[in-house]
């Protein structure tokens, strides 16, 4: 509790809050935010909110000024969900994984094999989903939070010390994940030994044997080193990582007209920005991970019979997703379900 009184303390402080809402726009006016991430330099949540701050430098003549912190910076995920919601900073990417205590409907994203395989696609749906973009949203602003943007960080893959390339393989697999209880149900279909933990544990976890597994965009394994302290990586693309840009509802809704659209532009600006980036980071690090020969990583390429395997062991999730943890009666999902469907592969 102490910490976090003397964390929004030195926030107050060094936020220099000029007029952090810009309810009061005019001449000379200047804005100065915090925009928190869950990852570090050079990674891509990280480089989506300093290039999110420049273009709004940029458009506003230097009068909004962005201050962006890395992961670890003020704590854990779970940390800055909270932050957000109270205003201590008024923009975060978040990971709907971490907030499915909370706003039950947003755990869909855990149910695998839901998006298409291909990442584009998938942009696209993100892009144009009313269920994620209205419903999903107002379910988040009843927590104060409001996610303006969905956005792919890639195709998912499993790591692990023992080989993955069936169901059976992960007969108690003590798997990582983050704390949305339906991710760790989801393992748990598998036959998994899921545990949730904060990324910034991970590495010595894999390292120490407290966990044997974990799942994440290629980029991610490897910019975090997790190839380092795993054997296998699993190309199973059994789901897309999905993060949300979000701020704080209140101070969005007091933002001025003129304020407000220069931030929902440069949202919308960022999806093909993000789309992109994402996407050099994954196939780069698929390189570094394959040509890692102090670390050796063996790649193993699912065929489409061992995908099915997986696909089936998973269906049942979505029903307990219906009936256990909706609080809609699985409106959203169904309404996501036909977006998808329109959208093809
Ligand atoms: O595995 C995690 O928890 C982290 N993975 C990514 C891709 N971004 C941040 C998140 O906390």
């Amino acid at each position: 509790m102490m910490a976090l009184v003397v964390l929004s303390m030195v926030l107050a402080a060094c936020g220099g809050n000029d007029n952090s809402n810009g309810n009061a726009s005019g001449d000379g006016e200047t804005y100065h935010w915090k925009f928190v991430t869950e990852e570090i330099d050079g990674q891509v949540q990280y480089e989506y909110a300093e290039e999110f701050a420049k273009r709004m430098k940029e458009k506003s003549d230097g009068a909004v000024t962005i201050d962006v912190y890395e992961f670890g910076g003020l704590g854990n995920e779970t940390d800055q969900v909270e932050q957000l919601q109270s205003g201590t900073v008024e923009m975060a990417v978040m990971s709907p994984g971490f907030t499915g205590g909370m706003v039950k409907e947003g755990q869909l994203f855990a149910l695998q094999f839901l998006f298409p395989e291909n990442v584009e696609t998938t942009q696209q749906i993100l892009n144009d989903s009313e269920a994620l973009n209205k419903d999903l949203r107002e379910l988040y602003e009843e927590h104060n939070i409001s996610p303006l943007s969905f956005w792919t960080e890639g195709a998912m893959q499993w790591t692990s010390s023992k080989k993955i390339a069936e169901p059976s393989d992960f007969e108690g697999l003590k798997m990582r994940t983050q704390t949305s209880p339906l991710i760790l149900e989801s393992y748990e279909a598998y036959g998994a030994d899921p545990q949730s933990m904060s990324w910034g544990e991970l590495y010595t976890g894999l390292d120490q044997g407290t966990v044997e597994g974990q799942e994440n965009p290629i980029f991610f394994i490897g910019d975090a080193s997790f190839h380092e302290v795993q054997d296998f990586m699993t190309l199973s693309n059994h789901n897309n990582y999905v993060a949300m840009t979000t701020v704080n509802t209140d101070w969005y809704n007091g933002l001025d007209d003129e304020m407000k659209s220069m931030v929902d532009e440069t949202i919308e600006e960022m999806q093909d920005w993000v789309f992109e980036e994402q996407k050099k980071q994954n196939e780069e690090y698929l390189e570094v991970i394959k040509n890692d020969s102090e670390n050796p990583t063996e790649i193993i390429e699912l065929t489409e019979e061992q995908r099915e395997a997986f696909k089936e062991k998973a269906a049942p999730v979505r029903d307990f997703y219906r009936e256990e943890v909706s609080t809609v009666n699985g409106e959203i999902l169904d309404k996501l379900l036909e977006e998808i469907e329109a959208a093809g592969e």
